[in-house]
């Protein structure tokens, strides 16, 4: 696809599986990663793309999601690598909670647990925006930051399963996540193949990145999935990804050219009574967090939200009004 990666990346029209399904299940074990298919319904991705514009309208920096011209660095939020928004309450917004309060969304880790007594994360968005207005909207490609989203050491075996519901038409000139099938296999060897790069990764940071040169990056052709509105990615933390921007874009493009929203959910019984308190203090305090459940990370505390000059310009969105299947998932 790139042709300046030495990483070949096919966009592949995967098999959609049907949340909770046994295929997905096996697809996930086997390749470390799968496509649910319509977790949300067309018109629920579009309802959650109406309540993301309405967080970054609400910012109150001058966002209009009919105005391109409106959506400079100025007044966009912080975002971390891949055009990932983690602060500011998006872990809060009414957009990533209507999401969560979809059983669809759940059912699809559910089946994944064997447990229905699941604990949501409170992460954020990757929102793309049409780079042939701006080309510094483009997002990092893939080459600069294939990793896993879990510790090789403080962290062995299956542990997360993260996901990501993907809002808009997908396609490879637009580019999206990538992920190397079957990675996942690779983890257990990780900690004697980089015992230096480990060592000095903090045992509480779940992000390892690995160098371009990893041959385990060519092990499989990396994917990018055909991915409908609605649709859920699900992949496992131990298996190599990234995002990748694609090459070319329609000159009249004038809308978001990706949405996705990031969510997890992991059992209950992993988190200790002292991260769920945490937990309840970040609904009331709107604090977003990382894929993670049963770990506390704090997203506004990310060194890229800390560095922002501008980070108190924005105004963060109401405390959101939760129905009880939606606090289910808090605690
Ligand atoms: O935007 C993407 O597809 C990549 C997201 C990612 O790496 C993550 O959420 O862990
Ligand atoms: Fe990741």
């Amino acid at each position: 696809m790139s042709q300046h990666f030495n990483i070949e990346i096919v966009y592949k029209h995967v098999p959609r599986l049907e949340s909770g399904s046994k295929e997905s299940i096996s697809y996930l074990e086997e390749h470390g990663y799968a496509v649910i298919k319509k977790a949300l319904s067309s018109d629920e991705a579009a309802k959650t793309l109406e309540l993301l514009w309405d967080y970054l309208e609400g910012l109150g920096t001058g966002i209009d999601r009919r105005n391109p011209s409106t959506w400079g660095d100025d007044r966009w939020p912080t975002c971390a690598h891949g055009g990932i928004m983690p602060s500011y309450g998006i872990g809060h917004s009414e957009a990533q909670w209507f999401l969560r309060g979809i059983p669809n969304v759940k059912k699809a880790f559910a089946k994944i647990w064997d447990t229905d007594e699941l604990l949501t994360s409170f992460d954020g968005v990757s929102l793309w925006r049409p780079w042939n207005i701006n080309p510094e909207w483009k997002t990092e490609s893939g080459q600069s930051w294939f990793h896993i989203d879990q510790h090789p050491i403080s962290k062995p075996g299956k542990q997360c399963i993260q996901g990501l519901v993907n809002l808009l038409p997908t396609s490879e000139e637009i580019g999206g996540n990538v992920i190397i099938p079957g990675s996942h296999k690779f983890f257990k060897n990780l900690p004697d193949e980089y015992e230096e790069r480990l060592s000095r990764l903090p045992l509480d940071i779940d992000h390892f990145r690995f160098p371009n040169d990893d041959p385990k990056l060519s092990s499989s052709k990396a994917v990018m999935c055909h991915m409908e509105p609605g649709d859920l990615l699900l992949w496992d933390s131990r298996t190599i990804h990234c995002s990748n921007s694609g090459s070319k874009l329609d000159n009249d493009t004038t809308d978001l050219i990706r949405a996705a929203s990031l969510i997890c959910m992991m059992p209950k019984e992993l988190s200790s009574e002292d991260i769920l308190e945490k937990r309840r203090e970040a609904v009331e305090k709107l604090i977003s967090t990382t894929n993670w459940t049963n770990s506390f990370r704090n997203a506004d505390e990310f060194p890229l939200i800390l560095e922002a000059q501008d980070r108190n310009k924005y105004k963060w969105p109401k405390k959101p009004t939760l129905n009880d299947y939606q606090k289910s998932l808090i605690d």
